[in-house]
C-alpha cells in the first residue's frame, strides 16, 4: 500500500478549511485536516511545497516512520504551521490503515472505552435573557454541558458572544471574511467583576447538576486568574480554560496554588513538550490540543498516555476551525482512550457538512464517530470547488489605551 498521489484542497464552505487527500496505488483514499485559522494558506503551501514531494512512493502503512522523518528530517521543529502539516498526513495515513483493514480508527486504537462522547455547546448572549435563551436552546439540542460566555458591561465586543440578532441565533464564528483582522476592546477588571455574577445567576436558573464551562482566551495574569478561580469556585465549574497566555507554563503554577476550579488548557499548543512541567507538576486537569493543531494521532495519543498518568484527562478542542476530518478524528481517539474528559461540539454550518459528508452522529448529548471503515469523513471535491479560499482573519485586542492586549 504505497502512496501514489497527495493533494491539499483549499475551500471555504462556511469558513476556509485546508484538507489533504492522499491516494494509494492499490486505489484507496485518507484525508488529513490542515486546518489553522487565519494562516490557512502557510500550511497548504508547507504541505505542497515541502511534504507532498515526499510521500509518493512512500509505504502508507508505515505510520510512526513517517511522522519521525516529517518531524526529524525538517530540522526546524514544532511551530503550528509545521505540526498541523504533519498532523494531516498522519490522519490521512491512519484514515488509510482503517480502511485497508475495513475497520474505524478507533478499534486500530485499541477499541471503544465508553459508549459515547459527553460533548459540550456554547452558549453566549450579550445580557442575560439573551444567554438564558442560548444555554435552553442547546438543552433543547440535547447537550448535558455548556460553555458559558457573555458580553461584559462597558466593552463593545467580547470573545465567544455570538453576532448582534438577526443573524443565525446559534451561530459563532471567530473568524471574520476580511482583509485587516477586526479589532475588539478589553477591559480586565470590568471582566473580573461581571464573570461571577453571571455563574451565580446561571446557578439559580439551571441548578446545581449542569456541568458549566468557560473559556478566559488567555486574557489574564497569573495573579488575576487565581482570583477568578476562586471567586468562581462556588459556582463549580467544569473547567476555566486557558486562563492566561500559554507560553509560560510555571504561570500556572501560581493559579493553582490558590484556587480548586479545574485548568484546561492547550487549543495552540502544538506538542507535548509544550505541556511537559503542566503535566509532571499536575498544574492542569484538562489537555485541550486538537488532533489537527498537534500532530496528529500519533503524537496526541501519545501526549493523552503522559496526561493519564497524572490523572489528567482530553478536552480536545473541537470549534468550527476544526475540519469534520479532523473532528472525527478526535472522537476516534476520545473513544479508546481510557483518559477521556470531555469532547467540545461547535457544529459546522450546512455548507460545511455539504462538502465533508459525515457519519459520525450526536444523540442525547453524546457524539460517537460512527463504524464506517476509516474516520468516516470522505470531502466532496466537487462540491469543494464551489467554494473558493476566501481571506478571513481572528479579531485581535487592544485595551481602551489602545495597548495592544492578548485576544
Ligand atoms: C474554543 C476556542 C476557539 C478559538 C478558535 C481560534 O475554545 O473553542 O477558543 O473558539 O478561538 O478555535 O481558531
Ligand atoms: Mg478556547
Amino acid at each position: 500500500m504505497n502512496i501514489a498521489t497527495a493533494a491539499v484542497i483549499v475551500t471555504s464552505p462556511d469558513r476556509n478549511f485546508v484538507t489533504l487527500k492522499l491516494t494509494t496505488d492499490d486505489g484507496l483514499v485518507g484525508w488529513g485536516d490542515a486546518t489553522l485559522n487565519g494562516r490557512e494558506l502557510s500550511v497548504a503551501s508547507y504541505l505542497t511545497d515541502h511534504v507532498v514531494p515526499l510521500l509518493i512512493g512512500r509505504d502508507a502503512h508505515r505510520i510512526e516512520d513517517t511522522w519521525q522523518f516529517l518531524y526529524r528530517s525538517a530540522y526546524w521543529r514544532r511551530g503550528p504551521v509545521t505540526m498541523a502539516a504533519i498532523a494531516a498526513v498522519d490522519v490521512a495515513l491512519w484514515d488509510l490503515k482503517a480502511k485497508a483493514a475495513g475497520m474505524p480508527l478507533y478499534q486500530l486504537l485499541g477499541g471503544a472505552s465508553r459508549n459515547g462522547l459527553m460533548a459540550y455547546g456554547h452558549a453566549s448572549g450579550r445580557d442575560q435573557e439573551e444567554l438564558f435563551d442560548s444555554i435552553r436552546l442547546r438543552l433543547d439540542q440535547g447537550f448535558r454541558s455548556i460553555r458559558v460566555q457573555t458580553s461584559i458591561p462597558g466593552i463593545d465586543a467580547v470573545y465567544g458572544v455570538r453576532a448582534p440578532a438577526g443573524d443565525e441565533p446559534t451561530r459563532y464564528e471567530p473568524a471574520q471574511r476580511s482583509a485587516q483582522p477586526m479589532e475588539e476592546d478589553w477591559d480586565t477588571r470590568a471582566y473580573l467583576r461581571h464573570i461571577p455574577t453571571v455563574f451565580e445567576a446561571v446557578r439559580n436558573e439551571f441548578g446545581p447538576e449542569l456541568p458549566l464551562l468557560h473559556d478566559v482566551h488567555h486574557r489574564l495574569t497569573p495573579i488575576q486568574a487565581a482570583r477568578l478561580g476562586k471567586d468562581l469556585e462556588p459556582y463549580d465549574l467544569f473547567w476555566m480554560e486557558d486562563c492566561t497566555p500559554a507560553e509560560n507554563q510555571d504561570a500556572l503554577r501560581l493559579v493553582r496554588s490558590h484556587t480548586t476550579t479545574p485548568l484546561a488548557i492547550g487549543e495552540v499548543f502544538n506538542t507535548i513538550w509544550d505541556y511537559q512541567t503542566l503535566i509532571k507538576d499536575q498544574l492542569i486537569d484538562y489537555v485541550r490540543s486538537a488532533v489537527t493543531h498537534t500532530g496528529g494521532i500519533t503524537a496526541m495519543r501519545k501526549l493523552l498516555d503522559y496526561a493519564a498518568q497524572y490523572q489528567i484527562k482530553s478536552g480536545i478542542h473541537g470549534p468550527t476551525d476544526i475540519s469534520p476530518v479532523g473532528m472525527a478524528a478526535g472522537l476516534h481517539l476520545d473513544l479508546a482512550i481510557h483518559n477521556f474528559g470531555i469532547q467540545e461540539y461547535m457544529q459546522h454550518g450546512d455548507l460545511t457538512n455539504e462538502v465533508f459528508r459525515q457519519t459520525f452522529t450526536f444523540t442525547k448529548g453524546y457524539l460517537h464517530p460512527g463504524n464506517e471503515p476509516g474516520l468516516g469523513v470522505e470531502l466532496d471535491e466537487e462540491a469543494a470547488t464551489k467554494y473558493p479560499y476566501k481571506p478571513a482573519y481572528l479579531p485581535y485586542n487592544r485595551l481602551k489605551d489602545g495597548t495592544v492586549h492578548d485576544w
